[in-house]
């Protein structure tokens, strides 16, 4: 018998399992009036670099905190610590991804009530973090300008299994002939209607944009 099938069933299993747990994560999470952005993206896309602008901007407004997952190392719980947000870093070993059960592990001990905003940076992969659900309000899928503006249609799932778009290291898309159009129109294809932003979180050019409809994410 090809063992092909139980691969399959062990793989459903586990999402299923994973479903059960982001179910139950995001009912706490309601229930605690909090809202939960995860990112994800290419490794280097500028995640941990854009988080720590984000919260740092934020942190006068709103109580927000964050957990980072990366196979190994503390250095983004580290870097995005200097924001003086809550930090908890996740490493995963060998895992892609992370999964809700990890989540809510690292959530142990963490009161939720007295946050208005969580942010969860994922793995850094545009494979493996489309399939599992964090319990989270909103997915931002993170592009940046030097990947190459075909990445939507090379890696659809991702793309379709986010809510919103970043663009970002906008400061260097001239110096790598990034085509805007080209990149819009390809995530259009894949995810018709999605908003997109384009910003830098070395510069800061077009956070506002981002963080005023952060913001309006809230009161909705
Ligand atoms: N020029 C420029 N560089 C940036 C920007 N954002 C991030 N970078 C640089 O890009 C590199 C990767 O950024 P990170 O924030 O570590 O990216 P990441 O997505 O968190 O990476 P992983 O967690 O490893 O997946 C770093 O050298 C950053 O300084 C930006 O807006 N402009
Ligand atoms: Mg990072």
């Amino acid at each position: 018998m090809s063992s092909e099938p139980r691969l399959v069933e062990v793989r459903k299993n586990v999402l299923k399992q994973n479903d059960l747990v982001a179910r139950r994560l995001r009912e706490r999470f309601r229930a605690a009036g909090v809202f939960v952005v995860s990112l994800v993206s290419s490794p280097g896309s500028g995640k941990t670099a854009f988080l720590e602008k984000t919260l740092t901007v934020l942190q006068p407004r709103y109580r927000v905190a964050a957990l980072v997952g990366d196979l190994a190392t503390e250095n983004d719980a580290e870097r995005l610590a200097r924001s003086r947000a809550p930090v908890k870093q996740i490493t995963t070993g060998t895992l892609c991804h992370l999964e809700a059960a990890m989540v809510e592990k690292a959530l142990e001990g963490w009161d939720l009530n007295r946050l208005d905003f969580l942010f969860i940076e994922n793995v850094g992969n545009l494979v493996c973090p489309s399939s599992y659900d964090l319990g989270e309000n909103l997915r931002l899928v993170l592009l940046s300008v030097t990947e190459g503006e075909d990445k939507p249609i090379k890696y659809p799932t991702i793309f379709n299994s986010s809510d919103v778009a970043i663009v970002t290291k906008v400061d260097l898309a001239a110096a790598v002939e990034f085509d805007w159009p080209a990149a819009h129109g390809n995530i259009q294809a894949v995810r018709p209607g999605m908003p997109v932003f384009r910003l830098s979180a070395k510069t800061a050019e077009g956070m506002e944009d981002y963080l005023e409809f952060l913001a309006s994410q809230l009161v909705a």
